[in-house]
């Protein structure tokens, strides 16, 4: 994102010059800082309701794809501009993200339709690395490089991961040998920005050297979110609560639950259970302040928090700032502006790749399912739905209502549990009637999400039993196909007898009310034979011709 719109920087710093002038990182009072002048506007904590995390990713990356340079004669091809508002600010923290966003498109969906993008914004990238922007000569500006390559070992990783392409590594493992190398100064309580995007990066240096396999980079950066770790402890309120640039103390809980507590798993849940109070959920939205972003950061450190505690808490917060992260695309084009006082001809591409990485990536990941569909059979109507890649949602629930009727009422009476695929059929539905259907998925620990809802009328006619002539008949080259019916689901017996009325061929299984196809390969004599049909109380026999 655009580096020199400091405006925020300065007045968080101005702030905490002012108030901690005497007093270095171990005041009390640094627990719980003043912030900017506070104006909040009407509605400032708006949620979007149920949506699909999915379909919101994807709008994301299309409006992220909308805006890059696609001209091969430009001096930027393949970089990602800002956004609505600053088209002619292009850089590489914004391409690098747009890398991650659409490899993990490719990684969730096998969609193959960014690849191109990604191809191009590699030829920027490596046009204009991370450890080249700007900014390196003065102290307090240096976190600008480190930022960037915290995001080029993610979005390498992520690259690599999605398409197997290890051609980038170099460029992943030049990322992160900076940041090992060049440890900026992150004590200066003017420079918070240095403190959270150092964490930013230690997170990704720890993954990234586990992912390589470098004992060397591991050890930096254990010893950098050591010093990561005590200054949260000496100053929570600051390190935790507070914002600064585009970054939030969501990024220090997030950079120590991937680095520090990956290795010391067992100290984790108390020191969360401490200091993850300390995060904010919504900051409240003023003229120029990036809220969006730092609720994002607020958003990526409820989450570790919620995984490293099992607190359902933090899952509500984390899913409070999501919702009103997705409600802020106003003009439904798949991007957010930087704050909630924008507008929706300003929205930015770095931090609609936020709401994808920090939020629905999580939910995706946690609780998502695709395919959620309702299927018209007859007397009845089949639910039907996939976990998402990596859930961990245990069981679920379904809801429904009566088109035209007020009521939504939960249809299972205990959660559905088990192994995909997962299948429900309401069969308490009358025909001609449309329904709406909710389906909640549950986390082992209660959370839940609901989506939803799938509309469909059930089918006006019933299913009646029925038998058909087997295709082809005479049937030839030892292959032939039965359709039936049958009027309601259960098991039913196909049996093939000769003219002597011996079995020679018998299979069954459960099927569902209304049409199937039962395809046959046999190896008997040419003749006439008879096929019959059972289940339940119905059957139907038919004669079948072989010949060679
Ligand atoms: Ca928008
Ligand atoms: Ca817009």
């Amino acid at each position: 994102m655009f580096k020199n719109n400091l405006a925020i920087t300065l007045t968080a710093v101005a702030v905490g010059t002012a108030a901690f002038a005497t007093e270095f990182w171990t005041a009390e009072e640094l627990a719980r800082p003043p912030g900017p002048p506070l104006q909040p506007r009407l509605g400032y904590d708006a949620r979007a309701e149920e949506y699909d995390a999915e379909a919101v990713f994807g709008k994301a990356c299309a409006f992220i794809e909308y805006w890059q340079v696609k001209d091969p004669n430009d001096p930027n091809y393949g970089g990602i501009r800002e956004g609505e508002n600053m088209p002619e600010i292009i850089q590489t923290d914004n391409t690098q993200e747009s890398v991650w966003v659409w490899s993990r498109w490719r990684q969730l969906t096998g969609s193959r339709k960014y690849d191109d993008a990604v191809a191009r914004s590699w030829i920027y990238i490596n046009k204009n690395p991370a450890w080249e922007e700007e900014g390196w000569e003065n102290p307090a500006s240096k976190y600008y490089r480190i930022y960037n390559c915290g995001w080029g070992m993610r979005a390498e990783m992520m690259y690599r991961r999605a398409t197997g392409d290890e051609s980038r590594k170099n460029y992943g493992l030049t990322c992160a040998r900076f940041v090992a190398e060049n440890p900026i100064e992150i004590e200066n309580i003017s420079y918070l920005t240095n403190y959270l995007c150092t964490a930013w990066a230690v997170g990704n240096l720890y993954e990234y050297a586990e992912d390589v396999g470098d004992a060397d980079l591991k050890v930096v950066a254990l010893s950098l979110a050591s010093k990561v770790k005590s200054l949260a402890e000496e100053a929570p309120g600051w390190c935790i609560g507070y914002n600064s640039w585009a970054m939030s103390g969501g990024a220090a809980i997030w950079g120590l639950h991937n680095s520090y507590f990956q290795e010391h798993p067992g100290d984790e849940r108390s020191w969360m259970v401490k200091h993850g109070p300390y995060l904010k959920t919504l900051v409240e939205p003023s003229a120029g302040s990036w809220d969006n972003a730092w609720n994002a950061w607020y958003m990526f450190g409820h989450h570790s928090c919620y995984h490293a505690t099992g607190d359902d808490s933090y899952w509500s917060k984390f899913d409070k700032i999501a919702s009103n992260l997705v409600a802020q695309d106003t003009d439904d084009d798949g991007g957010i502006p930087p704050s909630q006082a924008g507008s929706a001809t300003g929205d930015h591409t770095w931090v609609t790749s936020y709401l994808c990485m920090m939020g629905m990536d999580r939910i995706i990941r946690d609780l998502s399912v695709t395919n959620f569909a309702a299927a018209a059979e007859p007397g009845r109507l089949v639910l039907s739905w996939d976990p998402a890649f990596e859930t961990h949602a245990a069981a679920y629930n379904l809801y429904r209502e009566t088109k035209g009727l007020p009521g939504r009422a939960k249809i299972t009476d205990t959660p559905l549990t088990g192994d995909p695929p997962y299948a429900f059929a309401d069969t308490d539905v009358v025909p001609a009637t449309t329904y709406r259907y909710w389906l909640e998925a549950l986390s082992p620990s209660g959370h839940y999400r609901i989506t939803g809802p799938v509309e469909r009328t059930a089918g006006a006619v019933k299913a009646t039993f029925a038998l058909g002539q087997n295709y082809p008949n005479p049937a030839t080259y030892g292959r032939t196909a039965v359709a039936f019916a049958l009027a309601r689901a259960g098991t039913a017996s196909f049996r093939v007898y000769d003219l002597a009325g011996r079995e020679v061929y018998r299979t069954r299984g459960d099927y569902s009310a209304g049409k199937h196809v039962l395809e046959l390969a046999f190896d008997f004599a040419p003749g006439v034979y008879v096929y019959k049909l059972e289940a339940g109380d119905d059957e139907a026999a038919k004669r079948m011709v072989i010949v060679r």
